[in-house]
């Protein structure tokens, strides 16, 4: 049985809801809520977090008339998980299948699964995801018929309007899927897409290097697209290939028309953006801008489509009443795959800020994000170092909708609205969370343990530390927030604890009382 369908009453029945500018007396009201969602970008990318090779004024603007969390996380150290669990508010570990996705993953989040676009579209919300998605597509791994309508889509786990990379920008298919169907194709051309095998005749970057204007470091080394080898295998659908340096302009723009087309009656937008994923390929606009390298150019034109999206909302009259939540899907990597010449100008600057580690990594910078919630009428420029999830966004949107979710939705979701809207100094007691290899850690308090596991502690490829230990490790990270001092020797009852507490977790919620 869907579990959509044992929604409870609604404590506010759509009928009931305003016009997001139809706030009587300037009561808060349900606001529209975009959420802008960076790839791969670090805590200390932008400049309203201390950076200052790189300067960020939207944000910034954003940071300084919201809250600006320091201690708020994505759900995983990668991408489709952390996607996975913010739009189910089910931490990714639990289920099977949630690693990262090749472009021909079957849809994950299953369409009987209740989703945050649900809760919004019961709440009378219009809903909209445009930009990477990364948690597949179709019934069957490898099966799909790109040439067709793509049936499960984001329709049906509560998107009404949907405009999407089918995963990342460097894996197959290289095309935008709109409501289910491939933009722009020929049908005299169809796409093929293979994750196992080359088609015939078809260039590769490994076997014709000449091709390429990008090159891979490692990996990528399959089908050619724009002159960049790519993950995975793909022929034909030529009018339908996005063009990289286009990416960011098409899906802003995107962005603009969905806010615009639906100015008249509240909305939720999931605008997940490419920028900073590879490969980095700015707009002509943006390219050679940030003195970074591609990957500060991109961060640039992320900054860029920040500040879009902000205008659209003034010029529309909507801002006082719109919640913008900027944020990232993990930690930031430099070289994840291609010599795109961003790790020799990276100079000084310091994507990870004072975190260890970084993108797949168990240590903070692997999960530790930048996070700005603001809302204008309701928001005042205030930091927050409060322990807190993006899983946690579905409960809170809940708390703030005032509305009911059917039993056994988002289970390890918290509401939390209080401390995201800055009004309260206390978050999560406790949170779980996952590296590359799925490995768990715990954080509890000041307090992080990571248990023994493994798989490799140091990624050479990527330069990053992965964090994966035959040796128990434990921080405090009050004291000691580069996790730098592993207290295991010393805190042997503190590790046993808080082990039987992630236990209990993973365990399932029985006998935990998690909120
Ligand atoms: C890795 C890719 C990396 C990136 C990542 C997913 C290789 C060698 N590396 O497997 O480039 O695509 O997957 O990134 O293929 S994420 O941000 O979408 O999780
Ligand atoms: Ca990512």
């Amino acid at each position: 049985m869907k579990l959509k369908n044992l929604t409870l009453p609604l404590l506010a029945a759509p009928c009931c809801l305003a016009n997001a500018n139809a706030a009587p007396e300037g009561k808060p009201t349900k606001p529209n809520v975009v959420f802008i969602y960076a790839d791969d970008i670090g805590i200390g990318d932008f400049s309203c977090y201390g950076a200052t090779a790189l300067n960020t004024p939207n944000i910034d603007k954003a940071a300084n008339n919201g809250v600006r969390f320091t201690n708020a996380h994505s759900a995983a150290a990668t991408s489709t998980p952390s996607r996975y669990a913010m739009l189910t508010g089910e931490y990714a570990w639990r289920k099977a299948g949630t690693g990262i996705a090749d472009g021909d993953a079957a849809m994950i989040i299953r369409p009987d699964r209740y989703t945050m676009a649900d809760l919004f579209k019961d709440a009378g919300f219009t809903t909209g995801v445009i930009g990477k998605w990364h948690l597949g597509l179709g019934a069957e791994h490898g099966k799909q018929d790109w040439n067709k309508h793509l049936s499960p889509n984001t329709q049906d786990i509560g998107f009404d309007y949907s405009y999407i990379m089918a995963a990342t920008g460097d894996r197959v298919p290289c095309v935008f899927v709109k409501n289910g169907l491939v933009e722009n194709l020929d049908p005299n051309d169809p796409i093929e897409v293979s994750y196992r095998q080359n088609f015939p005749g078809e260039p590769t970057g490994k076997n014709n290097p000449e091709l390429l204007t990008m090159h891979p470091s490692h990996g990528h080394d399959n089908s050619i697209v724009n002159g960049i080898s790519r993950i995975g295998f793909m022929k034909g659908g030529k009018s339908a290939l996005w063009q990289d340096n286009k990416i960011a302009k098409t899906l802003t723009s995107q962005a603009i028309s969905f806010i615009e087309g639906n100015k008249d009656k509240p909305f939720f937008l999931y605008f997940a953006t490419q920028d900073a994923h590879v490969p980095r390929v700015p707009s002509e606009d943006f390219a050679g801008k940030s003195g970074l390298g591609p990957r500060g150019d991109c961060i640039l034109e992320f900054d860029w489509s920040v500040g879009q999206v902000m205008e659209t909302l003034e010029r529309l009259g909507l801002a006082d009443n719109t919640l913008i939540i900027i944020s990232s899907d993990n930690g930031p990597v430099i070289d994840d795959g291609y010599h795109d010449g961003s790790v020799e100008a990276l100079g000084e600057h310091t994507p990870w800020s004072v975190y260890r580690g970084g993108k797949y990594s168990h240590y903070e910078a692997g999960t530790r994000v930048p996070c700005i919630w603001y809302w204008p009428t309701q928001t005042k420029g205030t930091v927050s170092d409060a322990l807190l999830c993006q899983i946690d966004w579905f409960a809170t949107f809940a708390e703030m909708l005032g509305q009911s979710m059917p039993e056994g939705a988002a289970p390890d979701s918290q509401p939390l609205f209080n401390t995201w809207m800055g009004k309260k100094k206390t978050g999560r007691d406790w949170l779980v969370l996952q590296n590359l290899q799925n490995n768990l850690s715990i954080t509890d308090g000041n307090w992080k343990y990571i248990p023994a596991s493994g798989g490799p502690a140091f990624n050479k490829h990527v330069n990053i530390e992965i964090g994966n230990s035959k040796d128990p490790q434990i921080y405090n990270l009050k004291k000691d927030e580069g996790e730098k001092v592993n207290l295991a020797d010393k805190e042997e009852k503190r590790m046993k604890k808080m082990s039987e507490q992630l236990e209990k977790i993973i365990d399932g919620r029985r006998g935990l009382p998690l909120y």
